[in-house]
């Protein structure tokens, strides 16, 4: 009897202790990595820096502020003048620029289409009343088009389906047609001017909200003007972040256009009086600068860019100021564009990511606002996707063949 009770006190002694062992190495197991808090040891000093904590203040927190600098003097910061790679692979050879938006009109047809079949649909109804007329100016409200150049195309519409009678499906599209056409307007010189007239580079500066593609569109527009045969040099006159002028340089060396830039935190205007500088000197054809476009600095912002543009005129005067915006943000595009067009003198507009918003309408609106035109458009995040805007491709595009 003793040695049953015995043996079983021996067992269950065994099974406590081996369960007890797995619980432990499972509660092992379950430990953070780091030590508890109750562990003695403290290797660093309460004092310094924890992992996760900021070894130095946010960059985006000190801003940089306007200054003025010695012109034409040095400059105050080293600038640097990039050459493309020696011996790196064969560069890109961009696509013909012509007949870009051909190519490029299915996509335009994709997101925009929807317009012009809705417009379509509406003036195609047996009883056009004042119901149909009212959701046809809804249709162009809601893409944008605008209060009163909605109004204007009504009134034509209305005006000449009562004088000519016109109700065939082809009659509607040809006049529909018509109408969007005098409204985008197809006597207006939309080429964008990289000629300077005299011996010097043309210089082409890009402005606009930051996101809306202002890079992007600077590279693209250098591989167009390489693709035509013309030598580029970049500035990099975006200097909030160093990543800024890595991506213009990228976009440059894949075409072999060199790219001035200067330290984080630069003078913008030092950097794109030196891209001119050095594209006087090494003979380019055209000088393309890229800038900033934080907003939330906006008096500074725009003293900058007044600023960039003062200083490069001391070069000569500006051939061309590209304005971009993002087709997708609509009517707040329209309130940065009249910000941006009191400080610098914009000749031109370029809309992205058009194949990203069914609200094509905004090329009336803002052109409309600004009283410039629409010079490019941008239809993709490829590296051949902008194209020369041309009003009947995209009025084509809008309402099918
Ligand atoms: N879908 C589309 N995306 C675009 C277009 N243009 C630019 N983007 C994208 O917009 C983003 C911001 O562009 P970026 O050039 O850096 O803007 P920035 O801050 O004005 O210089 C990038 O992801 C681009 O690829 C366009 O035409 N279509
Ligand atoms: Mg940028």
């Amino acid at each position: 009897m003793d040695i049953l009770i015995l043996a079983v006190v021996i067992a269950l002694v065994a099974v406590g202790a081996i369960s007890g062992l797995v619980v432990g190495s499972r509660k092992k197991k379950q430990l953070p990595p780091s030590a508890p808090s109750s562990t003695p040891t403290i290797t660093v000093p309460p004092a310094e820096p924890q992992v996760g904590d900021d070894a130095a203040p946010p960059k985006d927190e000190a801003r940089r502020t306007i200054e003025e600098v010695e012109l034409p003097g040095t400059p105050e910061a080293p600038v640097v003048v990039e050459e493309p790679v020696v011996g790196a692979p064969a560069l890109d050879v961009p696509e013909p620029t012509a007949g870009r938006l051909v190519r490029l009109r299915a996509r335009l047809a994709r997101s925009q289409n929807s317009l012009g079949k809705g417009l379509l649909t509406l003036l195609s109804r047996d009883n056009l009343d004042e119901d149909t007329w009212e959701e046809i100016e809804d249709t162009l409200l809601t893409a944008d088009v605008g209060v009163a150049p909605t109004q204007e195309l009504v009134e034509a519409l209305r005006e000449r389906v009562r004088v000519l009678g016109t109700r065939t499906p082809d009659g509607l599209r040809t006049l529909l047609r018509e109408e969007l056409l005098a409204l985008i307007g197809t006597d207006v010189d939309r080429a964008v001017k990289t000629e300077s007239g005299v011996d010097t580079p043309g210089v082409v500066m890009v402005v606009g909200v930051n996101g809306t593609g202002k890079t992007t569109t600077t590279g693209k527009l250098a591989r167009v003007l390489v693709a035509d045969g013309r030598s580029v040099v970049l500035g990099a006159a975006d200097t909030f972040r160093a990543a800024a002028a890595d991506q213009l340089q990228t976009w440059g060396e894949r075409v072999g256009a060199r790219t001035v830039r200067g330290p984080e935190g630069g003078d913008p205007a030092s950097i794109a009086f030196d891209a001119v500088k050095e594209g006087i000197a090494e003979g380019a054809d055209v000088v393309l600068i890229d800038t900033a476009g934080r907003l939330h600095t906006k008096t500074g912002l725009m003293d900058e860019l007044g600023k960039v543009k003062r200083v490069v005129e001391k070069h000569g005067p500006l051939d061309e100021v590209l304005l971009v915006l993002d087709a997708t943000t609509g009517q707040n595009g329209l309130v940065q564009a009249r910000v941006f067009a009191e400080v610098v003198d914009i000749t031109g507009i370029v809309l992205t990511k058009l194949d990203g918003t069914a609200k094509g309408g905004i090329v009336i609106a803002v052109q409309r606002e600004l009283g410039v035109p629409v010079k490019l458009v941008g239809l993709g995040e490829g590296a051949d996707d902008l194209a020369p805007f041309e009003p009947e491709a995209f009025v084509d595009a809008l309402i099918g063949d």
